[in-house]
């Protein structure tokens, strides 16, 4: 609770407490390649959650990278014969259609000579950005390598330029603390085995044969980049063509295990990405899933349970390899909202350059970097080393990052009313702006924590307040570490932070509010995990259903449980609290909700469970 002290007083002592802290916090690690911080975690068959996270630690904390597409389709630029091919850069062959023969784009080969090629200045825009990690393709779908790989010519030792590319830039990221990583497409539009051949390749000779082509040149060409360049992530891509089976992801994975157990998968190493969506939901297997989810080109709608990581990959401008003339530019206030709507999640955001063939990352790209980097100078102690929001779902006025008891709210656009309402079971410590350290008033108002705004807010992108708790986030309906926590002596568990069963879903069936839904198979089960102090309490839940005669059965484990009868509620779009019994409840429990043997279209609609202390 804010100290009594007379108003002037308390606002110069907020101050001070803040500018305190943003001494202390501000000290985010110097970089991501720190081995002190960031030891070397290996992968094992056996790897436990805990593990998984030690293993993902540089790459959570980082939040940011760079993303770079650079190759011979940026000599080509997005033109053929001064016409624009329409769609990306690094596409142009497959996109050119008859108007370019692999022969014809294999010309640039003799003509690409990166002259200008810098990688220094490459990556001090990134770690000025407040990138800590940087992503470049060392081979893309054309199948043009940027090292000088044993296992083919087809690279840059076979232009004017002959030296690798990918060293250099290696050695400039251990320069500047940066993370090495490297893109690598499994599809191969030259490599005469890979399959479907191209009608444009007129180049490969004898028949195809994806077997051999994963086992011949894919395996040893990764192990090579592994063994030579030692990425943090390989980010596989090109996975989605039927002649890349999930065998062959799973077999591919299990490689990369095998010669780079330290080096992070993402899920293109495999078939579980469900397109642009980019998450391995639904996915039958636990293998070939590689670390981590890829959204391309947008940004989840909402966080995920603990221990789900996912990066979202994204443009500057519309297209990943350099295109001429391309000035769709996104915004600095868009990417930086970008940046933070991910990191709210739990997520990461890497952002794309496509530089020239001479070595160039375009002036319109190094402007937003700068721009980012100069916001960030400021509030990047917000988004590094950060966790997810303990609201699954984002607020309506901005988004919420957290480290321990401190939350940083990123306010996007000021409430009307310039009231940002937390429905915490916590009081507030300290509430300033890490722009400038005014303080911002804060103070509990029923079941939440309200501040109230200044007519003018530091930045018009997004505003950070830190605010600092008296003691561990209590979030109403949200989650802590994955646990559902209690505020004000009860626990409400919703939707969101379920988790669902075969055939479940999140709808909304009434009053805007989200409820679980398409309970038809009685097999399907609800499961929420929770921290609960100790004590006696009463279960209550909203249901909606048009019959009576379901049962729904409350296992908290330990031989711990409560079932009731599911009521007539007039509809599945009706809602009625009933209460279910009660329990007794002494720290972390797995909540595990199974229906009896359904009566009727389904068992239930549920909008909520409330756990209330006697
Ligand atoms: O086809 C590629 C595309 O060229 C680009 O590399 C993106 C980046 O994630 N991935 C594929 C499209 O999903």
């Amino acid at each position: 609770m804010t100290p009594t002290l007379p108003r002037g007083l308390t606002c110069l002592f907020l101050g001070l407490v803040g500018l305190a802290a943003a001494a202390l916090n501000a000290q985010v690690p110097a970089s991501s390649i720190d081995p002190n911080r960031y030891p070397k975690v290996a992968w094992t068959e056996n790897e436990t959650p805990e593990g998984k996270e030690a293993r993902m630690r540089w790459f959570n904390d980082a939040r940011f990278g760079m993303f770079i597409h650079w190759g011979l389709y940026s000599e080509w630029a997005g033109y053929v014969d001064g016409k624009r091919i329409n769609g990306a850069g690094e596409w142009i062959i497959e996109s050119a259609g008859n108007k370019l023969a692999l022969s014809r784009y294999l010309t640039a080969r003799d003509r690409f000579n990166p002259t200008k090629f810098d990688p220094d200045a490459w990556v001090k825009a990134a770690k000025e950005a407040g990138m800590d990690y940087l992503v470049i393709t060392s081979k893309h779908h054309d199948g043009f390598c940027l090292w000088d790989s044993k296992h083919t010519d087809h690279d840059v030792a076979s232009t004017p330029w002959k030296k690798d590319l990918l060293k250099p830039l290696q050695e400039a990221c251990l320069r500047h603390g940066v993370r090495f990583c490297l893109y690598h497409s499994i599809m191969d539009w030259h490599h005469p085995l890979y399959a479907p051949r191209r009608k444009y390749n007129d180049v490969a000779q004898g028949p195809t044969d994806v077997p051999r082509f994963v086992q011949e040149y894919l395996k040893p060409q990764v192990r090579e980049i592994i063994e030579r360049f030692d990425p943090g992530l390989l980010w596989f891509d090109g996975e989605w063509e039927s002649t890349y089976t999930a065998a062959m992801g799973e077999d591919l994975e299990a490689w990369c295990r095998r010669h780079g157990p330290a080096t992070i998968l993402n899920n293109r190493v495999g078939k579980s990405r469900k397109g642009m969506e980019g998450m391995s939901h639904g996915y039958s297997g636990n293998k070939g899933v590689g670390d981590y989810g890829t959204p391309e080109q947008n940004i989840p709608p909402n966080g995920f349970p603990k221990g789900v990581h996912w990066e979202s990959c994204m443009t500057m401008n519309d297209t990943w390899g350099f295109v001429k003339g391309d000035n769709n530019w996104k915004s600095d206030a868009t990417l930086i909202r970008n940046l933070v709507d991910c990191a709210s999640k739990g997520g990461n955001y890497l952002l794309n350059v496509g530089p020239t063939d001479k070595g160039e990352i375009p002036a319109a790209s190094l402007e937003r970097l700068a721009a980012i980097g100069a916001w960030m100078r400021v509030n990047g102690e917000a988004v590094k080393r950060t966790e997810a929001s303990p609201f699954i779902r984002p607020m309506p006025w901005g988004r919420i990052t957290r480290r321990g008891e401190t939350l940083f709210l990123h306010v996007f656009d000021r409430p009307a009313d310039g009231k940002l309402v937390l429905p915490v079971d916590n009081a507030p410590r300290s509430a300033a702006f890490l722009a400038t350290g005014a303080a911002v008033a804060a103070k509990r108002v029923e079941d939440s924590i309200v501040l109230d705004l200044p007519a003018t807010l530091p930045d018009r992108r997004v505003s950070v307040i830190r605010l600092v708790l008296d003691g561990e986030v209590r979030p109403v309906g949200g989650l802590v570490d994955g646990r559902v926590r209690a505020s004000a002596g009860r626990l409400l568990l919703l939707p969101d932070t379920a988790e669902l069963g075969a055939g479940l879903i999140i709808e909304s069936k009434s009053e805007g509010k989200p409820n679980i839904g398409g309970w038809v198979d009685d097999r399907s089960t609800v499961a929420w995990k929770l921290r609960a102090p100790k004590g006696s309490y009463v279960v209550t839940a909203e249901l909606g259903a048009p019959d009576a005669g379901n049962r729904l059965v409350l296992d908290f484990g330990g031989g711990r449980k409560v079932e009731g009868e599911v009521p007539a509620t007039g509809g599945w779009d009706k809602f009625r609290t009933v209460t279910l019994g009660t329990v007794e409840l002494d720290g972390d429990v797995d909540l595990t909700v199974r229906a009896g043997p359904r009566k009727g279209e389904g068992v239930a609609n549920v909008r909520s469970l409330t756990l209330t202390r006697r």
